[in-house]
């Protein structure tokens, strides 16, 4: 198949499952086109069947807003017809959704019909797309694509509960490259980051507020007045200085990493005992089972898609959101006892297992070939 992708090109997420997608579907043996404004932060491989396709929105002093979606759904108009895009699949409802649909129509018009796969992610159901401003542009796109994917069973409820769906949701959980976090050849440079009587507990998120990146520094406040211990966050976001801040008021300043933005999260993960994700919503959780594929235990809240990957009491824990004196019992029940500790890293990794992109994949693809044959 000749399938165009469009999805946010950034360190979230949803980019990251689109341009893992993409790049296995390319090895697959389809051609693949990435449709965005920037080219996506893991797409590092650029072979013979992926191509970058970049939208750029020429800035004119006249907008207050530049008109992206109107840039996008003219370049996805040009792609299609220029290299026979069979297959559009758009990832995140907003506006990508949406200018799919403009994009399609204009199409109709000189005869040519592409089809429109729409996977739901999270923040554009959860957060952003239920807000007023956009929930009849949301629910309108949603209804008018040639299918629909959610990547968790949560995330199909929300999205059913918040929205007046008259389609049918095909729920495909996200996946995991397994090969990319078998630390077996990996050069771990554990020395370099901890003593080896410190347990490394790490983090990895956008920073913002929906995350309860406070919530990551009161656990690990508790743990290392317990036991010897060392955090470290990986990611950039407007939450990243107050907790800085907070570091430093609690005295624990020297104990606590920033790595920022990272591409080598597999390379701070082979080092990590514990990974911590207390978020107030999380529709699947990608960090939690990239720290499973390394197998890293993970100590979450119990929120949205989460308890479909973390698994209480086999892979970590799960406690209500915001109950920092339950996660930091959980935390500490694992890291306490070594023999423990490797029991759980086993099961973390063996859950994991359930999301390889080899059984995910080609779940994407049936609904291609089931839409192509539709239309
Ligand atoms: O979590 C974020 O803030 C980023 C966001 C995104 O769209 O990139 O993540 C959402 O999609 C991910 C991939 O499907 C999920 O693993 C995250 O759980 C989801 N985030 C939220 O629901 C908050």
């Amino acid at each position: 198949m000749n399938i165009g992708i469009v999805c946010y090109p950034t360190f979230g997420g949803s980019g990251v499952v689109a341009t893992e997608l993409g790049l296995e579907l390319s090895k697959r043996g389809h051609e693949v086109h990435f449709i965005t404004y920037n080219q996506p932060v893991r797409l590092d491989l650029l072979s013979n069947r992926v191509h970058y396709h970049e939208v750029t929105v020429p800035e004119y002093p006249l907008f207050h807003y530049q008109p992206y979606e109107l840039a996008l759904s003219s370049k996805l108009v040009d792609m299609v017809k220029l290299h026979k895009i069979e297959i559009l699949h758009v990832h995140y409802a907003i506006p990508h959704a949406y200018a799919a649909y403009m994009a399609k129509k204009m199409l109709q018009e000189e005869g040519v019909n592409v089809p429109i796969v729409t996977t739901l992610h999270g923040t554009d159901i959860t957060l952003v797309g239920s807000h007023p401003f956009y929930k009849p542009a949301v629910t309108f796109s949603i209804n008018k694509s040639d299918a629909v994917t959610a990547v968790s069973k949560s995330l199909k409820d929300d999205t059913l509960r918040l929205f007046d769906i008259k389609n049918e949701i095909d729920v495909v959980p996200n996946f995991i490259d397994l090969e990319k976090y078998n630390h077996e050849f990996t050069d771990c440079q554990r020395a370099m980051m901890a003593n080896d009587d410190e347990k490394i507990i790490t983090h990895i998120s956008n920073l913002r507020p929906v995350k309860r990146i406070q919530d990551v520094i009161s656990v690990f406040h508790n743990i290392q007045k317990e036991i010897p211990a060392r955090l470290m966050f990986i990611g950039e976001g407007p939450e990243k200085e107050k907790v800085e801040q907070r570091c430093q008021e609690l005295g624990i300043s020297d104990k606590v990493v920033f790595f920022g933005k990272s591409n080598e999260i597999d390379k701070i993960l082979c080092f990590t005992d514990l990974f911590l994700l207390p978020s107030k919503t999380e529709s699947f959780g990608l960090a939690a089972l990239e720290a499973m594929a390394s197998g890293v235990p993970v100590i979450s809240s119990n929120t949205g898609g989460i308890p479909e990957v973390n698994i209480h009491g086999v892979s970590g824990f799960l406690s209500h959101v915001g109950d920092v004196d339950d996660m930091t019992k959980n935390a500490l029940h694992i890291l306490r006892d070594d023999k423990r500790l490797e029991t759980f890293k086993g099961n973390a990794r063996k859950e994991s297992l359930k999301f390889d992109l080899h059984n995910i994949v080609p779940q994407y693809e049936a609904i291609y070939e089931r839409t192509l044959a539709k239309n």
